[in-house]
């Protein structure tokens, strides 16, 4: 029997995407769910009722709850293409704190540079900054940061730097291209594997739901 994966989503989250890219990677049919986190579905509620959040992978029937857990079991019950964690237990480790440092460093100083203003956004661009270069040096001259294939690590950046570093530079006024040149070249080596591309929002519409979302929450 075919196996049926159901992913519950919103379409401009990272956390999400990460499951979508992930999904396409390995070449799995699924049947995709938007969720209306205003009025979340009972199917939802049903199948993460700890967290009530998204993404959710659900697989014949058996629910898969947070981004990091979805994309590692993904990975281990599709192991025959496209591997995205190392086979090494230290080398698994290792993805696994940078894969993780992604919401830790990444998300938090970027979302500051769209909710915030004036000194508090330039602060926020500066600690952005700072914790991008500090992937830059792990990417070294890495093709990307799985080493020769796209890995868990580049599925976690991606879910930021191929849709909402767009966002960033509008609300900041800078270029992350001037500053961290070989993260900008691995993007777009990255946005050639159509499993990413079309895994991705366009970043125009990121930044025009940012828009709508900051008006809507009266943060103009
Ligand atoms: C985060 C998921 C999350 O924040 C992960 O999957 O890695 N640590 C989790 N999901 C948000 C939407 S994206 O901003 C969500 O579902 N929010 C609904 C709510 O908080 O009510």
């Amino acid at each position: 029997m075919a196996d049926e994966v159901i992913l519950l989503d919103f379409w401009p989250s990272p956390y999400g995407i990460r499951a979508r890219i992930a999904l396409a990677e390995k070449g799995i049919h699924y049947e995709y769910k938007e969720e209306n986190l205003q009025d979340k579905s009972h199917l939802l509620l049903k199948s993460n009722p700890v967290l009530k959040k998204i993404p959710v992978l659900i697989h014949n029937g058996k629910p898969v709850c947070e981004s990091l857990v979805i994309v590692e079991y993904i990975d281990e019950v599709w192991n025959e293409k496209s591997p995205l964690m190392p086979q090494d237990p230290y080398q698994r480790a290792k993805a696994r704190f940078w894969a993780e440092l992604v919401d830790k460093k990444i998300y938090e100083s970027g979302s500051r540079i769209w909710k915030k203003k004036g000194e508090a956004r330039e602060e926020a661009k500066k600690e952005f900054l700072e914790n991008l270069k500090l992937f830059e040096e792990e990417l070294k001259e890495k093709s990307y940061f799985g080493g020769d294939a796209l890995g868990i690590v580049d599925v976690f950046l991606l879910s930021f730097a191929g849709c909402w570093f767009y966002t960033y530079e509008k609300f900041g006024n800078f270029s992350i291209e001037d500053e961290c040149p070989k993260i900008m070249s691995w993007v777009k080596r990255c946005m050639e594997k159509e499993s990413v591309s079309k895994s991705l929002p366009e970043p125009q519409k990121i930044y025009e739901f940012v828009g709508v979302f900051k008006k809507a929450n009266g943060m103009e």
